[in-house]
């Protein structure tokens, strides 16, 4: 079996998406996702240009030696672009892999380790009022997790918090556009806010928070001890993660778990100061790279709670769930819904039931991308917006 073709496919169904298609002579393809938001084109002129003409010719069975290839031999190791790459090949052979076999992906990851994968949605509001409205919307869907971002009085906008709900898109302007932040308004309001949720919805639903690295390790100590009475299952990105020590401190203060590593692109940024970590398909190299990752976090007690944000496609969001119903150490999987466009450009057959999502049955992924709609969509720049401090600084993130 060779690899014929690999086409590299940008469409913009809502938001901007690139995918990987990998035809072979027996006529089976696989798809993997390559979107990382902002910077879109980066990764598809990196498939284009370098990846995809070493692709062909290629026995599309040898998902390991391709992995090792594509990392090693390209002597610039690491990186979002480069890894991201690397996922959507990794993704797409793993897809043609259980093609050929006949079998769901996740029986080749061992097979099933529970039921279903349980999922989080993001229940977010201008005000406190707006967003236990959201809630209760998520709790009367089944979910059993819910993430609550809140408007900051006294600030303008705040990132996370959108007007759409269900789902949202935060890269909303080809210049990055600018909003104001302020530590202290922030850290005065959120506890409210999870005393409400609390005192509305009891104890047995799962509550989480993402703080978007905003703050310093000594603020989080602080936030995460004002967070406690709540009993959140994650405080999410805190600081920025660069400073693996800051992580050692906040948790010499706290006992709220934290979830980290949405931005983590290898094994080598994963640590063992944390509880759940946030590495997904698309963005640390594909399922081959994302096992390993997770093994090694097993050792450390931390469990998985990969990033499911709308930039991550439905092809991603597939993949993702063969990895969380195999692996022994699953904890949470972030669940944005698409729009309609964007499941329409990519059909696939995992389903939400009862606050769990069900990968698909079908041999591979169980996801495709339809070519003639994904043109129907032509890309537009879109990029994250940017924080600066009450005074003009450059904030973290
Ligand atoms: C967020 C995302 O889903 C999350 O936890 O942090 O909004 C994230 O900022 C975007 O996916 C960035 O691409
Ligand atoms: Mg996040």
């Amino acid at each position: 079996m060779k690899i014929t073709d690999a086409r590299v496919i940008v469409t913009c169904p809502g938001r901007n998406f690139v995918t990987l298609k990998i035809v072979t002579d027996d006529g089976v393809t696989g798809v993997g996702d390559a979107t990382l938001n902002g910077r879109e084109l980066a990764v598809a002129a990196y498939l284009t240009e370098h990846v995809v003409p070493v692709l062909i010719g290629r026995d599309p069975m040898r998902i390991e030696d391709i992995w090792q290839y594509l990392y090693r031999g390209a002597y610039w190791r690491r990186g979002p672009v480069t890894m991201s790459a690397i996922a959507a090949v990794d993704t797409a052979l793993w897809d043609i892999k259980g093609k050929v076999a006949g079998l769901p992906v996740y029986q080749l990851l061992g097979g099933r380790s529970r039921e279903g994968v349980t999922v989080y949605g993001h229940a977010n509001g201008d005000t406190v009022d707006d967003a236990m409205t959201e809630v209760s919307r998520y709790l009367s869907l089944g979910y059993k997790a819910v993430r609550v971002q809140t408007g900051v009085p006294g600030l303008a906008t705040t990132y996370g918090v959108s007007k759409d709900k269900l789902f949202y898109e935060p890269a909303d302007a080809a210049i990055p556009t600018e909003a104001v932040w302020s530590t202290q308004r922030y850290l005065s309001h959120v506890p409210s806010v999870f005393a409400r949720a609390r005192e509305e919805f009891g104890p047995s639903v799962k509550l989480l928070h993402d703080v978007h690295h905003r703050l310093t390790p000594i603020e989080a100590a602080r936030l995460g001890k004002a967070l406690e009475p709540y009993e959140l299952t994650w405080l999410e990105d805190p600081v920025p993660a660069e400073l693996q020590e800051g992580f050692r401190l906040i948790r010499q203060h706290t006992t709220t778990p934290l979830a980290v590593g949405e931005v983590f692109n290898t094994i080598y940024d994963a640590q063992q100061l944390i509880d759940y970590i946030r590495t997904t398909v698309v963005h640390a190299g594909g399922i081959t790279h994302l096992r390993r990752i997770f093994d090694l976090a097993a050792l450390y007690h931390v469990r998985s709670g990969s990033h499911g944000a709308t930039d991550l496609s439905p092809v991603c969001m597939s993949a993702a769930l063969h990895v969380d119903i195999s692996i022994p150490n699953f904890g949470l999987q972030e669940y944005m819904r698409h729009t309609a466009e964007t499941d329409e450009v990519f059909p696939h057959g995992y389903r939400f039931d009862d606050g769990y999502l069900y990968p698909s049955e079908e041999p591979g992924l169980g996801v495709d991308i339809d070519e003639t709609a994904a043109a129907r969509y032509p890309y537009r720049p879109a990029s994250l917006p940017v924080n600066r401090l009450e005074d003009g600084t450059l904030h973290n993130w």
